[in-house]
């Protein structure tokens, strides 16, 4: 009889909570594994589109399509606002927080998200994620607020992604190791398919937009073409050359990195010196995800974890993946370009 173990997230979940737990944080986990499997569904679905009809028309039940991105917010909220263990959301979607309705009681948890990263993928059958933090509110007796919402990555209780690709897989830490679920979509069920990730050493990918080369700064091009094995005595050449990797769709980029080694970068730009990528809702629940699996995120200059969020919507440059990769940007940044 094969003894190995078949665990549910449900199970998984539910064992690794600590005794002293109220089960809320426990209860909000479940929830977001819930939603991810609504979004899987839809999201399975997408390239039907054309014959069910289009975002903003009328299917066969009456009920108007919404685009799977509205979709994914939509369900992420309506799955929490009531449950009573979150005092406060913010989405990429949203320019403001979303406070929990009057009608409802308020939890000790702040949940940020990105339902659907990745969406220019979407339209041509390519991996699309969902990106998640969780935070403890700061002032227990307050419904919650703007600043429960802008707390640097640090102060983290968990975060995850969930990566619709060839599977639907669920990768989480709540600061004891990361570990990854694969939805079984017979089943309806995540089963335990990744414990304890850790990035392996020595990497294998860097993933970037080469197109921008121009636009880098000179430290960011230098760094770049190290990683190509062109630049300095310690260039990964040889048996340690990185082959490049990029979709464009950070989930999918990251969680191959974090499986194979590599490293991710979307850099400041001369014309954007904040690049691209949201801090609250990109940057930072990845960047806990990477230094739980070993790696390591920063903007350049410093941890990804260590900066406060002055918005919601602040962009960030990043660089994350394994540590000695990304400590080499820092360098090529700090010898190359002056700071303002
Ligand atoms: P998208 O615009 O398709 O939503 O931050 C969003 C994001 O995708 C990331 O998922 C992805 O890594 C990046 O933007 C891709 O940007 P470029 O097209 O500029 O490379």
């Amino acid at each position: 009889m094969n003894s190995d173990k078949i665990i549910t997230i449900e199970r998984f979940i539910l064992d690794n909570q600590p005794t002293y737990a109220s089960g809320d944080f426990t209860g909000l986990m479940y929830d977001i594994a819930l939603a991810a499997k609504f979004i899987a569904f839809h999201t399975t679905r997408a390239g039907l589109v054309d014959i069910l009809g289009r975002a903003g028309a009328t299917n066969i039940q009456g009920e108007e399509q919404q685009k799977l991105d509205v979709f994914a917010d939509n369900i992420i909220f309506r799955l929490c606002d009531h449950t009573g263990r979150v005092c406060v959301m913010a989405s990429e979607e949203h320019e403001d927080i979303l406070p929990i309705p009057e009608a409802y009681e308020k939890g000790p948890y702040v949940l940020v998200f990105d339902p659907l990263d990745g969406s220019s993928n979407i339209d041509v059958n390519v991996s699309i994620g969902t990106i998640f933090g969780i935070y403890r509110t700061l002032d227990w007796e307050k419904r919650g607020r703007l600043e429960d919402c802008l707390q640097p990555g640090r102060n983290l209780v968990a975060a995850g992604y969930i990566l619709y690709g060839a599977s639907t897989m669920m990768v989480y830490s709540t600061g004891r190791g990361v570990h990854g679920f694969t939805l079984d979509p017979e089943l309806g069920e995540f089963l335990l398919s990744h414990v304890n990730i850790m990035m392996p050493n020595p990497p294998t990918y860097f993933s970037a937009n080469h197109s921008y080369f121009r636009r880098w700064s000179p430290g960011v091009q230098k760094y770049v073409s190290w990683l190509q094995g062109r630049e300095g005595d310690d260039a990964p050449v040889g048996e340690r050359a990185l082959s490049e990797r990029y979709i464009g769709s950070l989930v999918g980029d990251f969680h191959r990195n974090l499986l194979k080694g590599g490293v991710f970068l979307y850099p400041g730009e001369l014309k954007r010196p904040q690049g691209k990528m949201r801090l609250l809702y990109e940057a930072a629940p990845l960047a806990y995800l990477a230094e739980q699996a070993g790696g390591y995120a920063s903007n350049g200059r410093k941890a990804i974890l260590d900066i406060v969020p002055a918005d919601l919507h602040q962009r960030t440059p990043l660089f994350i993946g394994n540590r000695s990769l990304v400590e080499k940007a820092e360098f090529f940044i700090n010898q190359y370009d002056p700071e303002d």
